[in-house]
């Protein structure tokens, strides 16, 4: 990336404006994000976008599921009344011919979104007040999405929470055993199969219809939500994942991190253990707008969704690490190995909690 590429960009965005400085954004392990200051407090700083088309199949579709949902939360905040729209929904530029998305002469995808004033993003929550706001801003955007036909949305990653799929992509990973690490890896392959009949009966229950699909975010990190720096939430971002979904994985996705007092890929498992003032004033914040569309069933299940989205989650890690790292970027060797030990070593915690997990949700 240099100077000239970026300008060639924004060009193509029709973006006529001074590149004060740019830098490399974010902690995403899919695509590359960069910070665009722009010269002058009058012009927003901006957010441009390298969408990772070997994951994300149908860039064109998923950017056609950002505009229909970026559009229907601002009609709401515009019929509400809502006074910092521009703050409270992500604004997405188009180009000359109308579409969010450019192609580079490489091939790569692009796109470029408003940079939110005065928003911070955080990698670990720092106090209950945070995971309150945290739960009710993604309770508030299910809710806010609740009458989007789903049908009008592509699942821009087929089956992405699928258990049952997952499941089946970890036993062909270890079939093929393409890095030669199944040995290493022996113990903790059998440890992640023994749970996969509890696993994947969320899956079931979805193919029922005794869990609803709804429209969900399905990347439910604490750093995808926007703060302002009084900790008032402004923003839900990074919508690629916008599709049909429970409402399940995400309370289970926020857990993962959230409650996590490390980092999901801590080396030092001692530091991993479970936050349950995090976990309960996350609970408490996500019910606050929850409650008015959560079947029983769902209610009655999220603290088995904590559990089985970071079972999930350590599948897709140890199938990457077992495949060779050919799916999340990685800054060392082992990375995925210690990305896959560590959420073990959390979903152990899990499980010595989960009654405190349910009791906390009557
Ligand atoms: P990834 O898919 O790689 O996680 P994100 O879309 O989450 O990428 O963006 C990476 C980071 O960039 C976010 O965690 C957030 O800090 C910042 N960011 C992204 N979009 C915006 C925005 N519109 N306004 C302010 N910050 C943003
Ligand atoms: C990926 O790149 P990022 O941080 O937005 C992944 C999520 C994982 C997460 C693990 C499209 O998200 O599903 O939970 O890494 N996104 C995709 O940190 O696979
Ligand atoms: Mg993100």
């Amino acid at each position: 990336m240099d100077n000239s590429k970026i300008q060639l960009l924004l060009n193509a965005f029709s973006m006529d404006v001074k590149v004060d400085e740019w830098k490399p954004f974010g902690h995403g392990h899919i695509n590359d994000t960069f910070l665009i200051k722009t010269h002058g407090d009058s012009v927003a700083d901006l957010i441009l976008q390298r969408k990772n088309h070997t994951i994300f199949k149908n860039i064109p579709g998923m950017m056609n599921n950002i505009a229909l949902v970026t559009n229907h939360i601002r009609k709401k905040l515009m019929a509400l009344g809502e006074k910092d729209i521009d703050r409270k929904v992500m604004t997405y530029i188009a180009d000359s011919s109308n579409s969010y998305y450019v192609q580079d002469a490489d091939g790569n995808y692009w796109t470029l979104c408003v940079f939110i004033r005065g928003s911070y993003g955080i990698e670990e929550v720092t106090g209950t007040a945070q995971a309150f706001g945290a739960g009710s801003a993604f309770g508030h955007f299910q809710f806010q999405l609740a009458d989007l036909p789903g049908d009008r949305l592509i699942e821009t990653i087929p089956n992405f929470h699928n258990g049952k799929f997952r499941l089946q992509q970890f036993n062909d990973a270890v079939a093929a055993n393409a890095a030669g690490r199944v040995n290493e890896m022996k113990p903790e392959i059998e440890r992640l199969l023994v749970l996969a009949d509890e696993m994947t009966t969320l899956q079931e229950w979805l193919n029922s219809g005794e869990i609803p699909l709804r429209i969900t975010h399905n990347d439910t990190k604490i750093n995808n939500v926007l703060f302002d720096d009084s900790n008032n939430i402004l923003c839900i971002i990074d919508l690629d994942t916008v599709m049909p979904g429970s409402a399940l994985f995400d309370f289970g996705d926020a857990i993962r991190t959230l409650g996590n007092t490390a980092a999901e890929d801590e080396p030092d498992f001692s530091k991993v253990n479970f936050n349950r003032e995090y976990y309960k004033a996350f609970a408490k914040g996500y019910f606050s707008e929850s409650r008015r569309f959560l079947t029983q069933k769902e209610i009655d299940n999220l603290a088995f969704s904590c559990r089985y989205m970071v079972w999930e989650q350590t599948i897709r890690f140890l199938a990457d690490y077992l495949n060779g790292d050919v799916y999340y970027k990685i800054s060392y060797p082992e990375h995925n190995k210690i990305r896959t030990l560590s959420q073990m070593r959390y979903l152990a915690i899990l499980d010595r909690n989960i009654e405190f997990m349910k009791e906390a949700l009557k």
